[in-house]
């Protein structure tokens, strides 16, 4: 059977060779971008090929703006799997329900376009094949959805109605090497662009610039298929294209990205170029460049934007560089595909390490044994080979790429070998990344994806299992940290193992941003919310970012994990020790402040002289005197490293790193009493609190207050969930099977005291006889309210609780906020890295995180004393503190945004103890040391009013 060529293995034809892409020489260029018309059919074959004649007609045809997905613009919907082919796998065969959009766009050249010479026509990215017509006339036809595309148009060119045809089927043969775990977008989602090629250009150029750190060389030869001469004005270059000029340089480092302008000028053309000087190489084990081993701070990045999909302008692309430098970042893997190029030009500007991976996943064959696996098939190397190509010959001329990565998650096969083969004879100049194979055959680093703590500590000791060979490889963890909802916990604990062995070149957190779809109803709509099947949920929101990008938690806190100096001291002794975690720069372009704190209200700031560290180094200086001594009172020193003057990613005075030096430690709380409960018409008073005959607390001063209780429930988050796919249950599923999301509360007692109310209660799940014995201890010196509580457990409790604390609900008290403790943003046991104590004010809404999928959120650390619609809670053990106008069992009912409808009572929890939140969305569960394991509690909380 002949099959068409959108379900062929072929990557396609009448394409010209893969060239390196650059943005903007002197050669006349027209964006074809915009407004083009635009018909959906249903199947492949539909319609003929009529529209791409001279003088069809479309007015009947809709509109849709390209770059763009036509499910994204009102023409069918998106579609999400993580892993999962969603078509039957039969390589390679794909539905005859095969959504297909014919795209149409007219247009004149400029009155200037030159005669002479010859034009091409440039796509950037259609997915998931493009079939091109130009006047009537078929041009070819191309499968590489994340990779440019160029066709030879000259002579079919006419001065004005020219006429570009373009049909697009969603699904392919490429569909089957393109199984990222990401929404399936079909369209032409990346610019379309008329190139002028003037007579005597060069059909390709390669920049060599490489970097001797031994006598500060660098070394340039642009190589290219016309002669030509390279000229770079600042070093006094100017040379004819192949020959080499060594001249000392400034390198290019992600940490230094000095870039020089240039030109490879030609008989036809003026190139301009930015080069950067630098040499990569895996020498001792080691990933180095220009001599020195790095350490990869990273985020994967998929390419997204809530409301234009993988369609991105050049804003968002700068907006990305921009907030990674502003968090420390300082590498980014291109998961999993070569982004648009014109966010490399960032990378090399802003200063990232790029592992640039090809547009390669066959993940869905794991479903059927890895049966039929392209990279396994003959058949398929060509077109495995021509993606190879086209992202090494598109990208080879950026410095900020050191590593080629051949996709993700393909199994093993021959197809890969022959692309590292391919790519190690093309560009010797970079490193070969590859995650699936872990016989590292075809690579030159080790990397894995979401190895726990114990397995990365023995890779780094060079104690782990596996073949000789491979111990011998510089280690990264391409994916780990899995940012899914809230978390991701335990970073600390890998930055510690990636700080202690020299081996373990650090890793790429999962993954940049969330890809929530902008919608209507639901706010941002994940997996299923399309009515698709089969899908995969909210697994498609699990980044740094929201949608929107805003910044999440893990965000901030990873960027106080890797901050690039580290700021230890004795704040009593008043000394600090400052440690330069670059690799490559001194600490010349930071200025150091200090500020000292009492009860959390700064009182006192200055600047901090630190001598030049170079990297790798440390030094020790002196704060100034203790400016005055609180008494009774909390101090403490915070010390901040700032950007001395502005960069290009942040202004001067960005904060990159920071510490908190505590002094003296706070008063302890006085304990009142001295009043006596009584009973009066069928209640209990207290003091100013008033309790029903059962002891529950009704109101304290004129304040309402209900359901105050013990607390052991929260709202599952992604990462208690787990993995959907793992035999073994979640923490969320044996909570869920105990019973903690519907205890009972027993009243066993209420005994009134002569200076206390004391009510005992049994708080157990049904059908288990294992529980908590409470109680709460209330007294009172007449106008403050003081609460004990002790929580013991009975039976054997082998589950880890969600929670240890009280909640209660406070009617009217949405509003403002006020705080002493961590803040400003959340904290959970193992992400409250970013926590900086302080007095912070906010307001019950603004305290929310809004994951895409509600879930547990929202806690502030550490919280001595919070005050709320009129209530003050002093607490002398610093618990967590959480406020919501909603109830946890609406939060853990929700499944969008929108369905957190904000009742009339603030609900309160102060949180003893709260298990952490770990990765088990994907990697590694809570570590022990942040499980909430049952013990004997006893937490204390005095209440008094604010007189709001
Ligand atoms: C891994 C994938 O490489 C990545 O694309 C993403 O799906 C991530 O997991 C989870 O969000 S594969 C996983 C089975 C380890």
């Amino acid at each position: 059977m002949d099959l068409p060529h959108h379900e062929d293995v072929s990557p396609g034809t009448g394409t010209l060779p893969p060239r390196s892409w650059y943005a903007a020489s002197d050669a006349a260029a027209l964006s074809l971008n915009g407004p083009w018309r635009f018909r959906l059919s249903p199947t492949a074959d539909a319609q003929d090929d009529a529209f791409a004649a001279d003088g069809y007609d479309p007015a009947a045809w809709d509109q849709i703006a390209v770059p763009g997905h036509w499910v994204l613009q009102g023409h069918g919907a998106p579609h999400y799997t993580n892993q999962l082919y969603p078509f039957p796998v039969d390589p390679p065969r794909v539905p005859t329900e095969n959504p297909t959009g014919d795209h149409l766009r007219v247009f004149d050249l400029p009155a200037d376009w030159p005669e002479r010479g010859t034009a091409v026509l440039r796509f950037d990215g259609v997915e998931s094949c493009a079939r091109v017509w130009l006047n009537g006339t078929e041009l070819g036809d191309f499968k590489g959805s994340r990779l440019a595309h160029e066709f030879t148009v000259g002579p079919l060119l006419r001065p004005e109605g020219n006429v570009l045809a373009v049909r697009v089927h969603q699904w392919s043969a490429g569909s089957y090497l393109e199984d990222q775990d990401q929404w399936w977008l079909p369209g032409i989602f990346r610019d379309v662009t008329l190139l002028h090629r003037p007579e005597g250009c060069a059909a390709d150029f390669f920049v060599h610039s490489s970097y001797d750190h031994r006598t500060g060389t660098g070394t340039l030869r642009v190589d290219s298929d016309v002669q030509g001469r390279v000229t770079v004005p600042e070093l006094g270059v100017d040379v004819a294209t192949g020959e080499e000029a060594a001249v000392p340089v400034r390198p290019w480092t992600a940490e230094t990205p000095r870039l020089y302008d240039g030109v490879l000028a030609t008989a036809g053309e003026r190139i301009p170029l930015r080069v950067g000087f630098r040499t990569v190489a895996v020498e001792d084990g080691l990933i180095k460049v220009n001599g020195r081993p790095v350490l990869l701070r990273g985020v994967n990045r998929h390419e997204f934007h809530p409301e234009t999909g993988r369609a991105l302008d050049l804003e968002t692309m700068r907006a990305d560089v921009l907030l990674m430098k502003r968090h420390n970042i300082n590498a980014v893997r291109t998961s999993h595909y070569p982004p648009h190029p014109a966010f490399l030009d960032l990378c090399d500007e802003l200063g990232l390490w790029v592992i640039d991976e090809c547009d390669l996943e066959t993940h869905g064959f794991t479903a059927v044994g890895w049966r039929g696996n392209p990279v396994d098939d003959d058949r398929w190397t060509p077109a495995l080979l021509d993606r190879a190509a086209r992202m090494v010959e598109r990208d080879k001329n950026h410095p900020s790429v050191v590593l080629w990565s051949l996709g993700n998650e393909c199994g093993t096969g021959r197809g890969l070998t022959a692309m590292a083969d391919w790519i190690r004879a093309r560009d010797p100049g970079r490193p070969l990344h590859y995650e699936g194979d872990r016989s590292c055959a075809d690579t030159d680093v080790y990397s894995r994806m979401y190895a726990d703590h114990a397995e990365v500590e023995s890779i780094g000791r060079g104690t782990d299992e596996g073949p000789e060979a491979r111990r011998h490889l510089p280690f990264i963890l391409c994916e780990y940290g899995h940012a899914m909802g809230n978390g991701p916990g335990g970073l600390s604990e890998y930055q510690r193992l990636f700080e202690t062995y020299e081996r373990l070149q650090g890793g790429f957190v999962w993954e940049w941003i969330d890809h929530g779809i902008a919608h209507p109803a639901y706010g941002y709509a994940y997996g299923g919310d399309f009515g698709e099947r089969p899908h995969d949920g909210n697994f498609v929101c699990d980044g740094l970012l929201f949608p929107d990008r805003t910044p999440s938690p893990g965000l901030v806190a990873y960027k106080k994990v890797i901050e690039p100096v580290r700021i230890e001291g004795d704040g009593r002794a008043g000394t600090v020790r400052i440690t330069n975690l670059h690799d490559f720069a001194d600490l010349s372009h930071l200025a150091f402040t200090w500020s000292y704190d009492v009860d959390g209200e700064s009182v006192a700031d200055g600047t901090l002289a630190v001598p030049t560290v170079a990297p790798g180094e440390s030094t020790e200086v002196k704060l100034p005197p203790a400016p005055t001594r609180g008494k009774d009172a909390e101090t403490r020193w915070t010390v901040r490293a700032r950007l001395a003057r502005g960069t290009a990613w942040a202004p001067g005075g960005h904060v990159v790193a920071w510490a908190q030096l505590p002094v003296e430690v706070g008063m302890i709380l006085p304990v009142p009493g001295g009043t006596a409960p009584v009973r009066e018409d069928g209640r209990i008073r207290l003091g100013p609190a008033a309790f029903d005959a059962h002891g529950t607390l009704l109101s304290f001063g004129g304040l309402t207050v209900e359901g105050l209780r013990v607390d052991v429930w929260r709202a599952p988050t992604d990462n208690d969930n787990g993995m959907p796919w793992r035999p073994e249950p979640s923490v969320a599923a044996r909570w869920r099977a105990l019973g903690l999301d519907r205890v009972q509360h027993r009243l066993d007692a209420v005994e009134l005291g002569e200076d206390a109310l004391t009510v005992r209660s049994r708080v157990a799940p049904a059908a288990s006889d294992l529980g908590l014995r409470v109680a709460y201890r209330w007294q009172s010196d007449g106008t403050r309210l003081l609460l004990t509580v002790d929580v013991v457990p009975e039976g054997a409790w082998t589950v880890p609780l969600p929670r240890v604390g009280i909640r209660f609900g406070l009617p009217g008290a949405a509003g403002p906020v006020r705080w002493f403790g961590g803040g400003p943003g959340e904290a959970y046991p193992d992400t409250a890295q970013a926590a900086l104590v302080g007095v912070w004010e906010s307001d019950v809404d603004a305290l929310q995180t809004p994951y895409v999928r509600p879930q547990e959120n929202g806690a502030r650390p550490d919280v001595r004393w919070a005050e709320v619609g009129g209530l003050r809670i002093d607490s002398d053990h610093g618990p967590w503190f959480t406020a919501r106008r909603w109830t946890t069992e609406h939060l853990d009912a929700a499944r969008h945004r929108p369905d957190l409808v904000p009742g009339d009572t603030v609900w309160v929890n102060l949180d003893s103890g709260l298990h952490g939140i770990g990765s088990q969305s994907c990697g590694p569960g809570v570590l022990p040391q942040y499980e909430l394991t049952a013990t004997h509690w006893r937490f204390s909380h005095t209440f008094s009013l604010t007189g709001r």
